[in-house]
Protein backbone atom coordinates (compact mmCIF):
# COMPACT_ATOMS: atom_id res chain seq x y z
CA UNK A 1 0.00 0.00 0.00
CA UNK A 2 3.08 2.72 0.87
CA UNK A 3 4.65 1.27 -2.01
CA UNK A 4 1.32 2.62 -4.34
CA UNK A 5 0.52 5.82 -2.29
CA UNK A 6 4.50 6.53 -3.11
CA UNK A 7 4.14 6.03 -6.90
CA UNK A 8 0.89 8.29 -7.27
CA UNK A 9 2.61 10.92 -5.42
CA UNK A 10 5.33 10.42 -7.80
CA UNK A 11 3.58 10.49 -10.84
CA UNK A 12 1.33 13.32 -9.50
CA UNK A 13 4.63 15.40 -8.51
CA UNK A 14 5.91 14.85 -12.40
CA UNK A 15 2.35 15.96 -13.69
CA UNK A 16 3.24 19.14 -12.05
CA UNK A 17 6.28 19.39 -13.32
CA UNK A 18 5.20 18.81 -16.78
CA UNK A 19 2.05 21.11 -16.08
CA UNK A 20 4.27 24.21 -15.29
CA UNK A 21 3.68 27.14 -17.55
CA UNK A 22 7.86 27.52 -17.61
CA UNK A 23 10.02 24.93 -19.20
CA UNK A 24 11.62 23.36 -16.61
CA UNK A 25 14.78 23.08 -18.90
CA UNK A 26 14.76 27.11 -19.11
CA UNK A 27 17.12 27.06 -16.03
CA UNK A 28 19.93 25.17 -17.87
CA UNK A 29 19.78 28.13 -20.49
CA UNK A 30 18.86 30.83 -18.27
CA UNK A 31 19.74 30.48 -14.57
CA UNK A 32 19.98 33.86 -13.88
CA UNK A 33 16.63 34.47 -15.36
CA UNK A 34 17.63 37.69 -17.25
CA UNK A 35 19.32 36.27 -20.41
CA UNK A 36 22.24 36.39 -19.37
CA UNK A 37 24.58 33.78 -18.35
CA UNK A 38 27.39 33.84 -15.54
CA UNK A 39 31.43 33.00 -16.66
CA UNK A 40 31.38 29.66 -15.89
CA UNK A 41 28.53 28.81 -17.87
CA UNK A 42 30.56 30.23 -21.13
CA UNK A 43 28.02 28.43 -23.71
CA UNK A 44 23.99 29.42 -24.55
CA UNK A 45 21.75 28.09 -26.73
CA UNK A 46 19.95 31.12 -27.50
CA UNK A 47 17.61 29.18 -30.39
CA UNK A 48 17.47 25.33 -30.68
CA UNK A 49 13.22 24.73 -30.84
CA UNK A 50 12.44 28.33 -29.19
CA UNK A 51 14.05 31.05 -28.35
CA UNK A 52 15.62 31.14 -25.17
CA UNK A 53 16.81 34.57 -24.86
CA UNK A 54 13.54 36.30 -22.84
CA UNK A 55 13.66 38.31 -25.45
CA UNK A 56 11.71 39.89 -28.59
CA UNK A 57 12.43 39.92 -32.36
CA UNK A 58 12.49 42.81 -34.33
CA UNK A 59 12.02 43.84 -38.43
CA UNK A 60 13.37 46.11 -40.07
CA UNK A 61 13.35 48.70 -41.71
CA UNK A 62 9.68 47.77 -41.62
CA UNK A 63 7.44 44.46 -41.37
CA UNK A 64 6.38 44.74 -44.97
CA UNK A 65 7.58 42.28 -47.68
CA UNK A 66 9.13 39.81 -44.99
CA UNK A 67 8.60 37.29 -42.64
CA UNK A 68 9.71 35.88 -39.88
CA UNK A 69 8.59 32.43 -38.34
CA UNK A 70 9.16 29.25 -36.64
CA UNK A 71 8.83 26.08 -39.12
CA UNK A 72 8.74 22.15 -39.11
CA UNK A 73 10.16 21.15 -41.88
CA UNK A 74 13.39 19.68 -42.14
CA UNK A 75 14.68 21.22 -38.91
CA UNK A 76 18.79 20.95 -38.25
CA UNK A 77 17.65 19.74 -34.55
CA UNK A 78 14.54 19.15 -32.87
CA UNK A 79 10.85 19.88 -34.26
CA UNK A 80 11.63 23.39 -35.18
CA UNK A 81 13.84 26.21 -36.66
CA UNK A 82 13.87 29.37 -37.86
CA UNK A 83 12.57 30.63 -41.31
CA UNK A 84 13.01 34.32 -42.71
CA UNK A 85 12.09 35.50 -45.86
CA UNK A 86 12.66 38.98 -48.04
CA UNK A 87 10.93 39.16 -51.24
CA UNK A 88 13.84 42.02 -52.32
CA UNK A 89 11.13 44.57 -52.56
CA UNK A 90 12.81 48.51 -52.17
CA UNK A 91 11.87 49.68 -48.58
CA UNK A 92 12.17 53.30 -47.37
CA UNK A 93 14.92 53.07 -44.91
CA UNK A 94 13.61 56.34 -42.37
CA UNK A 95 17.13 56.58 -40.48
CA UNK A 96 18.82 57.21 -44.00
CA UNK A 97 16.40 58.82 -45.34
CA UNK A 98 16.17 56.99 -48.70
CA UNK A 99 15.35 53.62 -50.73
CA UNK A 100 17.05 50.67 -50.36
CA UNK A 101 16.92 46.97 -50.97
CA UNK A 102 17.43 45.37 -47.53
CA UNK A 103 15.80 43.84 -44.26
CA UNK A 104 16.92 42.38 -41.18
CA UNK A 105 15.79 39.89 -38.28
CA UNK A 106 16.87 41.10 -34.90
CA UNK A 107 16.55 38.52 -31.65
CA UNK A 108 17.15 41.61 -29.33
CA UNK A 109 17.12 41.53 -25.65
CA UNK A 110 14.13 43.90 -25.01
CA UNK A 111 10.34 41.57 -25.04
CA UNK A 112 9.30 44.12 -27.41
CA UNK A 113 10.25 46.62 -30.29
CA UNK A 114 8.65 49.59 -28.69
CA UNK A 115 11.20 48.17 -25.37
CA UNK A 116 14.56 48.23 -27.51
CA UNK A 117 15.74 51.92 -27.11
CA UNK A 118 16.13 51.22 -23.67
CA UNK A 119 16.95 47.30 -23.21
CA UNK A 120 20.65 46.28 -22.87
CA UNK A 121 22.53 43.38 -21.16
CA UNK A 122 25.61 42.72 -19.77
CA UNK A 123 26.78 39.39 -22.12
CA UNK A 124 30.58 39.62 -20.72
CA UNK A 125 30.55 37.77 -18.01
CA UNK A 126 29.53 34.38 -20.29
CA UNK A 127 33.10 35.23 -21.66
CA UNK A 128 32.08 34.33 -25.31
CA UNK A 129 34.25 33.65 -27.82
CA UNK A 130 31.98 32.88 -31.28
CA UNK A 131 28.28 32.85 -31.95
CA UNK A 132 27.96 29.38 -33.46
CA UNK A 133 24.31 28.38 -35.76
CA UNK A 134 23.35 26.32 -38.77
CA UNK A 135 21.72 27.72 -42.38
CA UNK A 136 20.30 26.19 -45.41
CA UNK A 137 17.99 28.63 -48.08
CA UNK A 138 18.59 30.38 -51.47
CA UNK A 139 19.62 33.84 -52.51
CA UNK A 140 18.01 36.04 -55.44
CA UNK A 141 20.22 37.52 -57.54
CA UNK A 142 22.47 40.23 -56.79
CA UNK A 143 21.24 39.68 -52.90
CA UNK A 144 23.38 39.17 -49.97
CA UNK A 145 23.42 38.24 -46.67
CA UNK A 146 25.16 39.22 -43.48
CA UNK A 147 25.03 37.78 -40.03
CA UNK A 148 25.65 39.87 -37.41
CA UNK A 149 26.83 39.97 -32.99
CA UNK A 150 25.70 42.73 -30.83
CA UNK A 151 26.47 46.18 -31.87
CA UNK A 152 26.32 48.66 -35.02
CA UNK A 153 27.42 47.32 -38.34
CA UNK A 154 27.45 50.75 -39.68
CA UNK A 155 30.14 52.12 -37.19
CA UNK A 156 31.92 49.13 -37.68
CA UNK A 157 31.10 48.07 -34.16
CA UNK A 158 29.95 44.91 -35.00
CA UNK A 159 31.14 41.55 -35.36
CA UNK A 160 29.60 39.56 -38.15
CA UNK A 161 29.69 36.78 -41.03
CA UNK A 162 29.09 38.20 -44.59
CA UNK A 163 27.94 35.32 -47.23
CA UNK A 164 27.65 35.58 -51.13
CA UNK A 165 25.09 32.63 -50.88
CA UNK A 166 23.40 29.96 -48.70
CA UNK A 167 23.83 26.93 -49.04
CA UNK A 168 20.97 24.28 -50.12
CA UNK A 169 21.58 21.86 -47.12
CA UNK A 170 22.52 22.60 -43.58
CA UNK A 171 25.92 23.75 -42.86
CA UNK A 172 27.50 25.39 -39.69
CA UNK A 173 28.64 28.85 -39.46
CA UNK A 174 30.06 31.10 -37.30
CA UNK A 175 30.40 34.67 -36.30
CA UNK A 176 34.23 35.55 -34.14
CA UNK A 177 33.79 37.46 -31.73
CA UNK A 178 37.00 39.50 -32.30
CA UNK A 179 35.64 42.79 -29.85
CA UNK A 180 34.37 44.75 -32.31
CA UNK A 181 30.72 44.01 -30.50
CA UNK A 182 30.28 45.32 -27.42
CA UNK A 183 29.39 42.44 -25.06
CA UNK A 184 28.58 44.35 -21.80
CA UNK A 185 26.15 46.46 -23.44
CA UNK A 186 24.34 43.98 -26.09
CA UNK A 187 21.44 44.90 -27.66
CA UNK A 188 20.64 42.56 -29.63
CA UNK A 189 21.76 38.67 -29.35
CA UNK A 190 22.01 37.80 -33.47
CA UNK A 191 21.11 40.03 -36.33
CA UNK A 192 20.24 38.27 -39.88
CA UNK A 193 20.58 40.88 -42.72
CA UNK A 194 19.51 40.57 -46.45
CA UNK A 195 20.95 43.54 -48.88
CA UNK A 196 20.76 43.72 -52.36
CA UNK A 197 18.31 41.52 -52.98
CA UNK A 198 15.93 39.08 -50.73
CA UNK A 199 15.97 35.51 -50.37
CA UNK A 200 14.94 32.64 -47.57
CA UNK A 201 17.04 31.63 -44.98
CA UNK A 202 16.18 28.65 -42.39
CA UNK A 203 18.41 28.87 -39.37
CA UNK A 204 18.93 26.47 -36.39
CA UNK A 205 20.68 26.05 -32.87
CA UNK A 206 22.10 30.02 -32.56
CA UNK A 207 24.71 29.14 -29.55
CA UNK A 208 27.04 31.82 -27.93
CA UNK A 209 30.17 29.54 -26.50
CA UNK A 210 33.77 30.30 -25.11
CA1 LIG B 1 15.69 23.12 -33.81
Amino acid sequence: MANKIFKMITILFFLVLIGCDQNPFDKLYDPTGDGALGGEWGYWKIYDDQLNTRGGVMLCPSEEHQTFAEVTGNPRSGTKCIKYCYDGTTLWDKEKNRWDKWAAALLIVAPTWQEYEEEEKNLSPGEYKKITFWIRGNLSPGAKIRFEGPGDYERKECDFLALPTIPNNWTPKQIDLIGKSELSRAKEFFKIVFHGGGGTVYVDDITYSK
